[in-house]
């Protein structure tokens, strides 16, 4: 992704170029986006990069397998793809692009002297979003090719904001799922252990009957907020699980790991003071934490290790709240 965002809760203006969707204010910092250029002529990507060099950054390759690579390891934001190729065609290069979830989203444009109709449908039908027929005019690349790239940086801006629960701004369940998802497959394939902790707000409920609702989702966004600082590693995620619950991955992290940063997660939301005179373990908001840890095989589901990690909060629950249990081994 080229483009840089920033979600804070609706108020707290930071920046230019801010957008805002359903309460949550994204700012847009412009990097320059990144356009891959596939043809097996030099001199056909020379001209394309002649077109559009001054305003984007250009990736070349010249043929269908190494643009596969480029894509899926460069996130550019748009191919620009020749139809007939030695080796590998556009076509075969378009639909695997579209088979891999880290490409399928990119949008490609075949670029073509075939001038006919059933050419240009086939393109479009395995999944580009244009056509064109070269030679063509470069004012004419320019402008479609702007076209598509502006669409390109709207649709990351929702993608983004899908990712974001709406009240605190930490990434939602959604976000957690995917992610939960791709760290489960990228531990079985190195043989990895993942930890995962289910967090929940001791006497929540007694909180908003007594501060009200208002205050309740305060007290959401100093947790939350709070959740993320206390997590140092760029893998680890902590996100809004529901509620008033909330749930953090530990990717290569074994379950000790998994207890010293939730153990400190525990007591950071203990220093953050927030009163709570109706709690029945202190005068202020303290959390319950279950962990469990696992090394992901093939017979298991991710869902087996968020089971565990409930268990483990219910009895964190059961043995007097304000506490980290862990599953057993
Ligand atoms: P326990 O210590 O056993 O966890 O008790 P609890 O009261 O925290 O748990 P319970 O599940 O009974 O209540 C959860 C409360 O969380 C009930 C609901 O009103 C509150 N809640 C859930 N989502 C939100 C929200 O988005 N905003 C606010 N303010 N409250 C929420
Ligand atoms: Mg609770």
């Amino acid at each position: 992704m080229q483009t840089k965002y920033h979600c804070v809760y609706n108020g707290e203006a930071i920046a230019t170029g801010i957008t805002i969707f359903y309460g949550v204010m994204v700012t847009l910092e412009s990097a320059r986006q990144r356009i891959l250029l596939v043809d097996d002529t030099r001199l056909s990507n020379q001209i394309m990069q002649d077109i559009l060099g001054n305003d984007y950054d250009i990736f070349v390759s010249t043929s269908g397998k190494e643009a596969l690579v480029l894509a899926a390891s460069e996130n550019v934001d748009l191919i620009l793809l020749d139809v007939e190729m030695p080796g590998m065609n556009g076509y075969e290069v378009c639909r695997r692009l579209k088979q891999n979830p880290y490409t399928k989203n990119i949008p490609v444009i075949f670029v073509s002297s075939a001038d006919d109709v059933q050419h240009e449908t086939e393109g479009l039908e395995i999944g580009a979003i244009d056509y064109i027929i070269k030679p063509s005019n470069p004012a004419i690349i320019r402008a479609r090719v702007k076209n598509h790239l502006e669409l390109k940086k709207y649709r990351d801006i929702l993608e983004r904001i899908s990712l974001i629960d709406g009240l605190t701004g930490i990434p939602n369940r959604r976000h957690f799922d995917q992610t939960l998802d791709k760290e489960w497959r990228r531990a079985i394939r190195h043989g990895d252990v993942l930890s995962l902790a289910l967090i929940d707000i001791d006497f929540f409920k007694k909180y908003n009957d007594h501060y009200g609702h208002l205050a309740g989702d305060e007290c959401l966004k100093k947790v939350g907020s709070m959740l993320n600082e206390s997590l140092k590693r760029a893998s680890d995620l902590g996100a809004r699980y529901g509620g008033e619950e909330f749930v953090i991955l530990l990717p290569s992290t074994a379950k000790e790991g998994a207890l010293t940063v939730t153990e400190r997660i525990r007591n950071n939301v203990e220093e953050l003071g927030i009163p709570h005179e109706k709690s029945e373990v202190a005068n202020h908001i303290t959390v319950s934490i279950g962990v469990a840890a696992m090394k992901p095989e093939c017979s298991k589901v991710p869902s087996d290790l968020i089971r565990q990690a409930d268990l483990a909060l219910y009895q964190a629950k059961n043995a007097g709240r304000n506490r980290v249990c862990s599953a057993p081994d």
